[in-house]
């Protein structure tokens, strides 16, 4: 069966700061541009999505608190909700982003349906949802049921189709595309920015943005800034989550009058464009759309060379790498560039031409694309692999 020339897509994803719901909601925003039809079917509107227009809708899951239920469930009122979607309006596919729960309620939605009115489901794998999850015996078995079931399989890099296939053991192929980032215009000056944050033209600005999950190691990123030299730049971190937790860190590190924190922000671009050197001391990344949008503006990153992090950042071209829990080689690597402007404008010249040429919308959405046309012309898998 050949897919429509308009694709009527449904993307289930999480609505909070986070890598994976920024993706879903950016792709969904470019597929509408496109003249694609799109769904968004989530718990709360995603954070970034625009106002519903024409070809875009958010549907809200309700869960109900049950006295029979010691713990609320999800899974299931997102199956409904799912399969709901796809029978009025007649969804050719959804898009499940974050294996858990989306992938097993899209599988169930699909399985709702009579046959002739199924969707296909597409699920893309982001990073702990394999690392993390994959490996814990109370999912492993449950995310490998829904890929063997899924219509099509993608990952963000390469570290992480390697990884599905070493930890879950998924035998299907698994298509890999990597993540891109669109940049709007940022609505404010840099100069304006700078102001707001107590930033002097001629001050370095370092910056950190991640939704501060362990697997960040927040605690490096902040010692690794203590060793800085000089000690007149500034940190600006841009937390996905409650900073307050690492004040003793700041105030044991001499630090607090130096970071400057700004929670759950969604004028990422503005704040973007008055940086000038991004600083991830993550233990496990699989791609890091951080590192891509601090790219995009010409900023390049030091990072800790893990998981998909060298697909991203070319180490010595477009960044600097270095190994895991070294917070004095982070500092070290900071305080080069600092110290040699010309270095650090090279770096960041061919981050954004790398951002444009690898991880662009229109270079990505086009894979996704015609990903979703080959899965819609596909016949019907069936046979799952069991536990
Ligand atoms: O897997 C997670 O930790 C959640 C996810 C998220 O929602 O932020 O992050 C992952 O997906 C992002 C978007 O694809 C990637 O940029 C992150 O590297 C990845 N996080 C990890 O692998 C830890």
């Amino acid at each position: 069966m050949s897919a429509p020339a308009s694709l009527k897509i449904g993307i289930t994803c999480y609505p909070s700061v986070g890598g994976s719901g920024i993706l879903a909601t950016t792709l969904g925003e470019e597929l509408a541009a496109r003249g694609h039809e799109i769904h968004f079917i989530s718990y709360e509107r995603p954070f970034r999505l625009p106002p519903d227009s024409d070809h875009i809708r958010f549907h809200a899951v309700e869960i109900n608190s049950y006295g029979l239920f010691k713990y609320p469930d999800y899974t299931l009122p997102l199956s409904v909700k799912l399969a709901e979607v796809s029978r009025d309006y007649g969804l050719d596919l959804i898009h499940a982003h974050y294996a858990v729960p989306h992938a097993t309620a899209a599988l169930l939605a699909r399985d709702m349906l009579p046959e002739h009115r199924r969707p296909k489901v597409v699920t893309t794998l982001h990073g702990t949802d394999t690392t993390l999850l994959g490996a814990d015996a109370g999912y492993g078995p449950a995310i490998r049921h829904a890929l063997e079931y899924a219509d099509g399989i993608t990952t963000v890099s390469e570290f992480l189709r390697a990884e599905t296939k070493r930890v879950i053991a998924v035998k299907r192929p698994i298509e890999v595309i990597h993540n891109f980032f669109t940049p709007r215009a940022p609505a404010r000056t840099r100069a304006e920015v700078r102001r707001e944050l107590g930033v002097a033209d001629d001050q370095i600005l370092l910056f950190h943005s991640s939704n501060l999950r362990p697997v960040k190691r927040v605690a490096d990123v902040l010692a690794a800034f203590a060793q800085v030299q000089p000690r007149t730049c500034k940190l600006l971190i841009l937390a996905g989550g409650d900073f307050k937790a690492y004040a003793a860190d700041l105030a044991r590190l001499g630090i607090a009058d130096r970071v400057i924190v700004r929670e759950n922000i969604s004028a990422i671009e503005d704040y973007l464009q008055a940086v000038d050197l991004g600083l991830f001391a993550s233990e496990s990344e699989s791609f890091c759309l951080s590192i891509l949008e601090a790219m995009a503006f010409a900023c390049p990153s030091v990072s800790t060379s893990v998981g998909g992090i060298p697909e991203v950042i070319i180490d010595g071209e477009t960044g600097i790498l270095a190994p895991l829990g070294d917070t004095a080689a982070l500092a070290a690597a900071l305080s080069a560039l600092i110290a040699d402007p010309a270095r650090r404008a090279r770096l960041g010249a061919a981050a954004k031409l790398r951002a444009q040429e690898k991880f662009s919308a229109p270079v990505i959405v086009e894979r996704y694309l015609a990903f979703y046309r080959e899965v819609c012309a596909a016949g019907t898998l069936r046979d799952g692999a069991g536990l």
